[in-house]
């Protein structure tokens, strides 16, 4: 008797209890997708005719990759004929390939794919394969021996963007007279292992190594974010102090570059003790080339989601597709940084 009336003691407890422990694993639940990266399958209705896209982006380090995914999803808009179905990896190679899984387990059309890193890939751009679903590599590259793998590349070629950083600092040496002089110069690399990394450099090198007076002291990986770039720098700037050039692989690692050079009572840009080469080209960085605190920016164009969209069509409609096709590009210094380019620009 007692016993029972226990149970039922608990049980009602339980009842009155039961939307707030419901409330609670919600939120767990959507806690979890936050932190894991892995969120819900949504429901694809195939009656809509839609064209359905998976797009695994790689993270949401800097501007660029804000600017990247909304040229994505601007792109891929039901009006526009697709269902797309978006994962953000969070900077994790593992995530990616969940989310590569997880497409191809919902049978999506096409997969759009930024790679945080660009080796490792074999085996699950194979399965996609098996599985008959075009891969669409998207800003950096994959390094896979087999081609076939992926069937086209909508990106910027990076080796081309380092060599000219590469140019333009001998350019803008011989205009001072310099050309000969010792320049020591600090380079604030990407992230490890990723092709827009890895192409800058192997560009700047090729032209720096022509030229024996120009001496990298060091090159550090600062992950395409302002916070590192800044941390890298401050350490940069406590080993050397005769630094004249900084190459920094984007603008964010650049903003927090300055900071830190601006804090230890140095200047940067035109006229400043300290030349700033970026990359990117992003709204704000170019406000900083046109008052002359960035002294070049080598553009890297995120707006790909057009691309994508057209190589998903001529895909459609049974049309060949180039293997590669690289997004327009250019150099900005305060020469070229007109009003109109900035009222222009979306990125
Ligand atoms: O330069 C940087 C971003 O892969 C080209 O990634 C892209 C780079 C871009 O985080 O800002």
């Amino acid at each position: 008797m007692k016993k029972n009336k226990v149970n039922i003691h608990i049980s009602g407890i339980a009842m009155v209890m039961l939307p707030a422990i419901l409330v609670l694993m919600a939120m767990l639940g959507w806690g979890f997708g936050l932190f894991t990266g892995i969120e819900e399958e949504p429901y694809i209705n195939r009656e809509e005719n839609l064209i359905v896209v998976g797009v695994s982006q790689l993270g949401s380090e800097s501007g660029w990759r804000t600017a990247n995914t909304e040229s994505v999803q601007k792109a891929l808009t039901k009006q526009n004929g697709y269902f797309l179905i978006f994962n953000n990896a969070r900077q994790k190679q593992e995530n990616q390939i969940k989310a590569i899984r997880s497409f191809i387990s919902q049978r999506v059309d096409y997969i759009v794919l930024a790679p945080v890193v660009e080796s490792g890939w074999e085996t699950v751009l194979q399965e996609a394969k098996e599985a008959g679903i075009p891969v669409i590599v998207m800003d950096r590259s994959v390094d896979v021996s087999d081609q076939s793998l992926y069937t086209t590349h909508v990106g910027s070629d990076s080796v081309e963007e380092g060599k000219k950083a590469g140019y333009w600092l001998e350019e803008h040496l011989a205009r001072k007279g310099l050309s000969n002089q010792e320049i020591n110069i600090v380079v604030l690399k990407g992230t490890e292992g990723a092709s827009a990394q890895i192409g800058r450099t192997v560009g700047f090198s090729m032209i720096a190594g022509q030229h024996d007076n120009w001496n990298i002291l060091e090159q550090e990986y600062g992950d395409f974010t302002i916070y590192k770039g800044k941390e890298v720098m401050e350490n940069f700037l406590q080993k050397y102090d005769d630094i004249d050039v900084v190459i920094s692989q984007n603008d964010d690692m650049t903003f927090g570059a300055i900071e830190a050079i601006k804090e230890s009572g140095r200047t940067v840009g035109v006229g400043g003790d300290i030349t700033i080469i970026s990359f990117d080209a992003v709204h704000d960085a170019l406000e900083m080339v046109a008052e002359g605190t960035i002294n070049v920016d080598i553009e890297c164009n995120p707006d790909q989601g057009k691309y994508i969209s057209d190589v998903i069509q001529l895909l459609e409609s049974g049309q060949e597709v180039e293997k590669r096709y690289y997004v327009e590009e250019d150099v900005y210094t305060m020469q070229n940084v007109t009003e109109e380019v900035l009222n222009e620009r979306i990125y």
